[in-house]
């Protein structure tokens, strides 16, 4: 029974993927932080069989510790401060665990297979907001990064670093770039939940309106559920490399505004939207959208969700949720 450690394993693509490789018949393990996390449950009640391990991307010895006591044939580096708004408030926390993090993991694992780097393998979460300031379009695995957040800064050192250790010494270590991926599962700081949580209750008559920031932003918008898929599959090949996970498709999220509102019903949504420029950014990344052309060929990855089914889902399930009174 093949094996598996990840980290991040409470956030939504650490559910999913736990999920998937619980369903292929592996042997799961997943890092757990804090004294007593609020999500323990939820990970308990979906992922019974999962083996939990104490542990903080900022702490060494902790890793080693869950590396030992798990002892996977696979690795994924899911953990991270994610939320890119938060990264300016709080920048050198995001640097400790979205960048240093990755190093803390990647040493831990070079300590962990010795003169084997490369019985282990690894996957480490890039990006698409590396490519910032986007220098070309589409953006691919040759495009030039240009971060435009503490996040992105950190998301192109850990990239890089990943990098570096498959050259260095050998590991097996693979970095997805991956796009704007969402889900019912999505954090509720994030705008696509954001904005499907908001439509939901509006729709009930339990809420008037929704305070955004900038709705000119344009994101390659995908489902989780398939992405999680693209690592799993980055780490079934003969060696490491980098991969763009994207839809290639972009919508700007006055659009998946429009959307959310439109299959409930409500045309004239902007009357329920106000702005507010506590939601704009330093700086903001105007424009992603992905070539996933090499995912495409080399790991047979294509996505099976697209916009419009992504928008309907998430809106479902805040509906079903408001109504059960979540
Ligand atoms: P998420 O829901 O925000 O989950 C982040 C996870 O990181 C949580 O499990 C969190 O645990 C954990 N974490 C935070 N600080 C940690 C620390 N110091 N040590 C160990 N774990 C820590 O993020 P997601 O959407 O699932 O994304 C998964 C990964 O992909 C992240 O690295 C994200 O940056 C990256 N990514 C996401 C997208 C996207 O569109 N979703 C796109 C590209 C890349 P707690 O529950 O304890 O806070
Ligand atoms: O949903 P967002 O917060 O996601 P963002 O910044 O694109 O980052 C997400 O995707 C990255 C991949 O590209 C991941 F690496 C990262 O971890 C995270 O998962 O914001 C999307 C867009 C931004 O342009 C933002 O300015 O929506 C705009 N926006 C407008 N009003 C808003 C709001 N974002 C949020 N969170 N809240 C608003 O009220």
């Amino acid at each position: 029974m093949p094996s598996a450690l990840i980290t991040g394993i409470t956030g939504q693509d650490g559910l999913y993927l736990a999920e998937l490789l619980v369903a292929k018949g592996y042997d799961v393990h997943g890092l757990i932080r804090g004294q007593n996390n609020p999500k323990l449950d939820l990970v308990r009640e979906l992922l019974p069989t999962v083996t939990l391990h104490n542990g903080d991307l900022t702490d060494m010895s902790s890793l080693i510790r869950a590396l030992r006591d798990s002892d996977p044939d696979e690795v994924y580096n899911l953990g991270a401060v994610s939320f890119v708004a938060y990264s300016w408030e709080q920048a050198a926390l995001t640097t400790d665990v979205t960048a240093k993090g990755v190093l803390t993991l990647l040493e831990s694992l070079r300590l962990h297979t010795g003169d084997d780097p490369s019985r282990v393998r690894f996957y480490q979460a890039s990006s698409s907001e590396m490519f910032g300031k986007v220098q070309e379009v589409p953006q691919h695995e040759r495009t030039l990064l240009w971060p435009r957040s503490p996040y992105g800064v950190a998301k192109v050192y850990g990239h890089y670093m990943t990098l570096n250790y498959r050259e260095s010494y050998g590991m097996h270590a693979s970095s997805g770039i991956l796009f704007n991926h969402e889900s019912p599962r999505r954090g509720p700081e994030f705008v696509t939940r954001k904005v499907s949580q908001a439509v939901a209750r509006i729709h009930l008559g339990l809420q008037e309106e929704i305070v955004m920031g900038n709705l000119d932003a344009q994101r390659d918008w995908g489902f989780a559920g398939d992405y999680v898929e693209a690592m799993w599959l980055m780490l079934q090949q003969p060696a490491g490399d980098d991969y763009v996970i994207a839809t290639g498709q972009t919508h700007s999220v006055r659009e998946f505004v429009q959307a959310a509102f439109a299959h409930v019903g409500i045309e004239d949504w902007e009357r329920h939207v106000r702005h507010d420029p506590r939601f704009m950014r330093p700086a903001e990344v105007d424009q992603l959208v992905g070539d996933a052309g090499k995912a495409r060929e080399v790991l047979g990855w294509k996505p099976r969700v697209g916009f419009d089914e992504l928008v309907r889902m998430m809106v479902d399930a805040d509906i079903e949720a408001a109504r059960s009174g979540w």
